[in-house]
């Protein structure tokens, strides 16, 4: 038997490709030395900085997945997930950021585009130099999306867009638009379609006051009478499964990342236990706080390999959306319970922002919610296993 590595239990480095290694600890350099310092002014003045994305495009971190000819760097879903998990090691709104971008911007445009859609965003989102967002929530349409009002009508040159789109991760630095709406000249089946700023009757409004997610900028879509050409519309997708094939993506992203938040908790923990001394002991010298590492320990590795999985399947076009739900769900709770547990045992060092643990319990608070919530995901693997839906 070998050695016991505390830090990677399952051994997971030892499953990775040379190149996922490789993709995986340019990432870790570039979050710990650039972002990790700027993140707390970040939160505490709520403000997101644009530069932040030309960075991350110059690093290949945007769209990671998409080919080369696109200005991607067609890396596998398991690199991208390595990505995720060191960017949500530093924030959970940066991570927001760059899977916005990634899966719920330039996937579509891939995925669902005409080849001249491709090349118009492709490679200026990949770059950085395009901000995209992703308008799938309405404010009466959350959970259900498929009771979204916003309207597309037809017209002799293309479409106008009505409706109003809430919580979009980006939207008021946004220079492109990706909406989902109901099309009349569709049957009123939901079909996607790429707006640009400046667009007559097209604003973004930022929502103010956040708890969570201060790092990143989010806003509403408010269309007003927006005339679109037909070149706007995604030509490939029609129906709900347009959004929700971004949506795996992003979910599948997102079971890696919060485990990074996760991670930067339990090693938080692990340190301030061993650094802080109370009845003449080190904290991490007592049965409950080893326990409590234990846990966070086990859940991590456990959830590590889940993930791992999955992307290998990804990348094999074999997972299945219920897959995702799994793992979306499991690793967002669980790293939700481990940073509320870090908070408790940073004492009343841990309501301070200097520790980072408080600002990664309220962000995870989000990431808990969004992209399908934590009920939302048990009912999809309610349904897989019952046969019955029980939405409503
Ligand atoms: P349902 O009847 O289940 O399905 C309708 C159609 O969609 C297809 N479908 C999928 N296709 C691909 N992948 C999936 N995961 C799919 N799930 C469903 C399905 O086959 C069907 O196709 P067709 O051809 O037969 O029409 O739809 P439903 O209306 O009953 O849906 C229920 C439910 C709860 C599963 C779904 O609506 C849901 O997942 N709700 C959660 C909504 C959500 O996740 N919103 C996310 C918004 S974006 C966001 O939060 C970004 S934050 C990112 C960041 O900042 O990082
Ligand atoms: P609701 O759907 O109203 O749900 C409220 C509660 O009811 C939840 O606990 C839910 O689990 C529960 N619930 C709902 N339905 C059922 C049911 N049938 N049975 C039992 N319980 C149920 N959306 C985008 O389109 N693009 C973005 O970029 C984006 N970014 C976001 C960024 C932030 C910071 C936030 C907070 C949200 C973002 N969202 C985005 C929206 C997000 O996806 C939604 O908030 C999420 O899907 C939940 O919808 P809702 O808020 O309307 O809650």
């Amino acid at each position: 038997l070998s050695a016991f590595d505390w830090t990677d239990p399952f051994r997971l480095d030892d499953q990775l490709t040379e190149d996922e290694r490789m993709i995986r600890d340019s990432a870790h350099a570039y979050c710990q030395e650039k972002l990790q310092p700027r993140v707390l002014k970040a939160f505490s003045e709520e403000y997101t900085d644009p530069e932040i994305f030309r960075e991350m495009g110059e690093m290949g971190l945007l769209g990671a997945t998409t080919p080369e000819q696109y200005g991607g760097i067609g890396a596998g879903y398991v690199s991208y997930g390595l990505v995720a998990r060191e960017v949500e090691r530093v924030d959970s709104g940066y991570r927001s950021m760059m899977s916005v971008q990634s899966s719920l911007v330039m996937y579509p445009i891939y995925a669902y585009g005409s080849e001249e859609q491709r090349n118009k965003y492709l490679p200026k989102l990949a770059s950085g130099e395009w901000i995209g967002c992703f308008g799938l929530t309405e404010p009466d349409a959350g959970s259900d999306p498929a009771g979204m009002k916003t309207r597309a009508v037809k017209t002799d040159s293309g479409y106008v867009l009505n409706g109003a789109k809430m919580w979009i991760s980006n939207s008021p630095i946004a220079d492109v638009f990706v909406v989902w709406a109901k099309s009349d000249a569709h049957g009123g089946k939901i079909r996607g379609f790429v707006l640009e700023k400046g667009m007559k009757g097209l604003s973004a409004p930022k929502i103010l006051n956040k708890m969570s997610l201060r790092a990143s900028i989010t806003g509403e879509i408010v269309m007003d009478n927006v005339e679109v050409p037909e070149a706007a519309l995604l030509p490939y997708v029609e129906g709900l499964k347009g959004p929700f094939g971004c949506l795996n993506r992003a979910r599948y992203g997102i079971s890696w990342g919060a485990l990074g938040a996760a991670e930067f908790c339990w090693h938080a923990s692990r340190q301030y236990g061993l650094d802080r001394h109370q009845f003449k002991r080190p904290l991490a010298q007592t049965q409950l706080y080893q326990k409590k590492l234990a846990d966070m320990q086990t859940e991590i590795a456990l959830g590590l390999q889940a993930s791992l999985q999955v992307g290998r399947l990804m990348d094999k076009a074999q997972a299945a959306p219920e897959m995702i739900s799994i793992v979306k769900r499991n690793n967002c709770g669980k790293a939700l319970e481990i940073a509320r547990m870090s908070r408790d045992m940073h004492g009343g060092n841990g309501i301070s922002l200097e520790f980072g643990v408080i600002r990664h319990m309220v962000n995870l608070e989000t990431v808990n919610t969004y992209e399908g919530a934590h009920d939302v995901h048990a009912l999809i693997l309610g349904r897989a296993q019952t046969g019955l839906q029980a939405f409503f």
